[in-house]
Formats: structure tokens, sequence, C-alpha cells
């Protein structure tokens, strides 16, 4: 079997692929173990001009490498905070609103992008198979085309598609689309997030898409196709009994004093909900009486970029609309909300999941959402928690146990809350096995290696893509 060569903005630390990390390094590092090969990215340090030119360091685990690359502040500026997290990631979350274009930091991106390829192409053999993940990298495969790479290339996009009316917002919309056509496999996490590229290349890329994602645009052709990813969920389940009898968590029942558990766990951004989700427990507890001081929410969202200004104004509204509440609900010895900005051991977090009668996990808008998947993996079958889910999480195509909500209304969430605080067990437990039945159908290892084998059989184009 040819080398894998994954491409990723970040790339996870030899230790972090034992299993502290989250399921995705796991996951690509089980691909990367089997078939041998090398994981290339920025290293998550911002560093000189001199010592990002050094080349790539170079980590040894087994038959994997791990290739990564510093990156000197005005790229970080340009290609991460800017155009990466400032206009890609609000707009392909639908957040216009929130966006902002600036066409330096969108030749940076492209500028950081051809860098990165140029470190790679030194790492590369002739028949490796390259696997590239995420917007920051969309332009990632048409920079090694322009230097006659002819490897067979795929890209997966982990958030959503937008659809064209959405996407258009972005001035260089078409260099983008025909960026994502030099790869010959592109993948979503849903059916929607493939419809949405095939509507953008039949009426603004004047191509063809068919439904089995056949693509021919920009004098390429290429295959799409839709890749759910999942975890692996005897091993959260086995997280989450491991750490049932752990301290930490003992401490925190103690301190619930027989309340009901509400847990919610999310990156700190603006896309996850979280303010929506504040007021839809509030006016639960207005209108529930009878729950105040009977039920908990701990909310635990680590800050992530936080040097981007829509996350510290996200950050504010977070704190404000926790102090508010808990101004009005708290007794003295009762907090409705606790609201927590740190990390946590997995293990850790998947026995509090375990713990709680309910998840609620509410993104305005999702790729997928590996939040919401382990919730119900960590629950005890014999007496499960419900899954309270947002309609627009790409997670709610398959989690056909969970209560959908829509999370703009937020009397519609508080109804649910109140809903999963009461339902029966058997009701419980119908639901957590129809959810059981699609993470076992469509686990980690599904996802990539469905991925890998539509990307090891495409039949590749005569000629490598034209750069201009
Ligand atoms: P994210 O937006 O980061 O991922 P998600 O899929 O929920 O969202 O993954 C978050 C991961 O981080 C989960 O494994 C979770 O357990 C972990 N995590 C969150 N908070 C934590 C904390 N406080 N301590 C420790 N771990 C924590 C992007 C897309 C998603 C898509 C994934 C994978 O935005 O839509 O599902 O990639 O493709």
């Amino acid at each position: 079997m040819s080398r894998l060569v994954v491409v990723s903005n970040r790339v996870a630390s030899p230790t972090e692929t034992k299993g502290s990390a989250g399921g995705l390094a796991v996951g690509v590092f089980g691909a990367l173990k089997d078939s041998g090969g090398v994981w290339f990215g920025w290293s998550g340090d911002v560093v000189s001009d001199s010592v990002a030119n050094q080349g790539p360091k170079l980590e040894q685990d087994g038959a994997v490498t791990f290739a990564t690359v510093g990156l000197p502040k005005k790229d970080y500026d340009q290609y991460y905070r800017g155009f990466s997290n400032a206009t890609l990631w609000p707009v392909f979350h639908y957040r216009n609103d929130l966006a902002v274009y600036d066409r330096d930091e969108y030749a940076g991106y492209r500028r950081v992008n051809s860098w990165l390829a140029h470190r790679a192409i030194k790492l590369l053999q002739p028949d490796d198979v390259i696997w590239v993940h995420d917007y920051h990298l969309i332009p990632f495969g048409e920079a090694l085309r322009s230097e006659g790479v002819t490897n067979r290339m795929g890209f997966f996009l982990h958030i959503p598609f937008p659809s064209p009316q959405i996407l258009l917002n972005i001035p260089p919309h078409e260099e983008l689309v025909k960026s994502l056509c030099c790869y010959d496999v592109v993948g979503f996490q849903t059916p929607g997030d493939q419809t949405a590229f095939h509507d953008y290349i039949v009426r603004h890329a004047h191509g063809k898409a068919s439904p089995d994602g056949e693509v021919e645009a920009f004098g390429r052709k290429l295959k799409t196709g839709v890749y759910r990813i999942g975890i692996f969920p005897d091993e959260i389940a086995e997280q989450a009994t491991r750490g049932e009898a752990r301290q930490d968590v003992m401490d925190l029942k103690q301190s619930l004093e027989g309340r009901k558990l509400i847990m919610s766990v999310d990156r700190l951004d603006y896309s996850k909900g979280l303010v929506e989700r504040f007021k839809a427990f509030e006016h639960f507890l207005e209108k529930s009486p009878e729950w105040r001081g009977n039920v908990t929410l701990v909310q635990i969202a680590p800050p992530t970029r936080s040097d981007v200004d829509t996350y510290q104004q996200i950050r504010h509204n977070l704190e404000y609309e926790a102090g508010r509440i808990n101004g009005r609900y708290s007794g003295l010895d009762y907090t409705p909300i606790r609201y927590m900005n740190q990390r946590y051991d997995r293990w850790k977090l998947m026995s509090l999941f375990r713990e709680s009668q309910i998840g609620l996990v509410t993104p305005l808008r999702d790729g997928m959402n590996l939040v919401a998947k382990e919730y119900v993996a960590a629950q005890n079958p014999d007496d499960p928690g419900v899954l309270v889910l947002s309609q627009f999480a790409g997670a709610a195509d398959e989690m056909t146990g969970a209560l959908l909500v829509n999370p703009h209304d937020i009397v519609g969430m508080s109804e649910a809350i109140g809903r999963a605080l009461s339902m029966p067990l058997a009701e419980r437990r119908e639901r957590y096995e129809a959810n059981m039945v699609m993470l076992r159908k469509y686990d980690l290892g599904v996802w990539r290696d469905s991925f890998l084998a539509d990307l090891r059989g495409v039949k590749l184009n005569k000629r490598p893509a034209s750069s201009k």
C-alpha cells in the first residue's frame, strides 16, 4: 500500500495520538500507522522568519513522521487569524454579519499555503497519497499541482459548505472553488454540504455535477462524497466508566446534592449557540418554578482564537449572561449555571456526560459536532441521559434518537429541556439505542477508510490543472 501524507493546519503531537486527544487525532494516526507516512502542518508556534525557514521539525514514531513548521507573525495574522478565521470560518457558518474581508489577508492566506506546499514537497515520494484537511488549506493542493505534483490528493472539509448565495459574499469565491477542484476527491460531512458545492459548480462555475459525486469544472474531473466523521464509541464508553470513581467526578456529584445535571461542552465559539442556550435555560427556570434549585447547567467552554475580535465579544456576552441569570435564580446553596473556561481531560468530560441527565448541544451551525456523539456513547445503557441537539449540527442527520431543536427558538429549546428531564426510562433507552446503532454504523474508522478507499480508487486526471 502506498504511503499516506496527512496535511492539517495543526499536527497532533506523538503523545496526543496515544489517546489523550480528541478522536480525530487518534483516527488519522491509525491510518498513518497502517500505511506508514507523514503528518505535516503548523506546529502552533509563532516564530521568527529565520526559524520558520529552517525547514520542518521532524519527529519519528514507528513508521510515522511528524513534520511541523512554525509561522512568522505576519503569516499567522494574515493566514490564520485573518482570512481563515475572520473570513472563511464565519461565512462557512452562515455568519456574514461577523465576516471581514481584507485583500492583503487573502493574499497572505494563499502565500502561506504555497509556502507550506513548498516545505511539504521535499517530504513527498512519487506514489504517496495526500490527504489535506479543512478550510485553512483549500489552496494547498493547487499549490502542489502548480509545482508539478501529480499524486493522488484528497481534501476533507470539517465545517459546513455554505449555499452559493452565502459563499458569493467572499470576493474570491471562484478562486477558492477552483482550488478545491484541483483535488481528486473532495469530502463533506453531510449531503447538504455536498449539494451546496454541486450547486455552485453548476450555477456559478458552468460545470457539471452528478448526484453520484462526479464533478467536472475548471478543466478537471473530481469526485465528491459524503463522509460523516464519527467516534469510536467503545473507547468513549471505556473512558466514561474509567472516570466514574475518580475524585473530581465524585466531588461534583456530591456538590449537586441530588440535583439533575445538564452538560454542555464546546469550544468558546459564536457558532456553538451558547448565548441562546443560556437564554433557553433561563426561560425554562422562569416557566418551571418547580425545577428552580433542582437542576444545574454545567457549561464547559475553553476559549479559542481569543485574538480574533468576535471571539472576545462572545466571551464578554457569555460572562454577562451567566452572571445575569445566576443573579436572578441563585440561592445561598444553588447556582443554576456553572460556567467554566478550562480544558478537561477526556476521561473526566466523558464521565461527567455519564453522570448527567441531558446533553445540551445546540450550535447555530456545525459541520458535524463530535460532542453530541461522545455524549451518547458515554451514557449508561441501563439509565441513559437524553441528547438535545440542534437541527443545524451535521450530527442531526444521524442522531435519530435525539430531541431535535431549532437553536433560534428559545421557547422550543426550553420545552425540550423540560421534556428530556421528565422522559420515562423506556423512551430514553429506545432513543439511546437508536443513536448507538448510527454511532456504530458510522464510526471514525468507517469515515477514514471510506475516504481513503475512494481516494486510492479514483481515476486520475491525465494532466495537472494549470495554476492560472
Ligand atoms: P469543533 O468545532 O472543535 O470541530 P467538535 O466536533 O464538537 O467541534 O469537536 C470538539 C472536540 O473537542 C470534541 O472531541 C470535544 O470532546 C473536545 N473538547 C471540547 N471542549 C473540551 C474541553 N473543555 N476539554 C477537553 N476537550 C474538549 C470541527 C468542526 C465540527 C466537526 C469537527 C470534526 O467545527 O463540526 O465535528 O471539526 O470534523
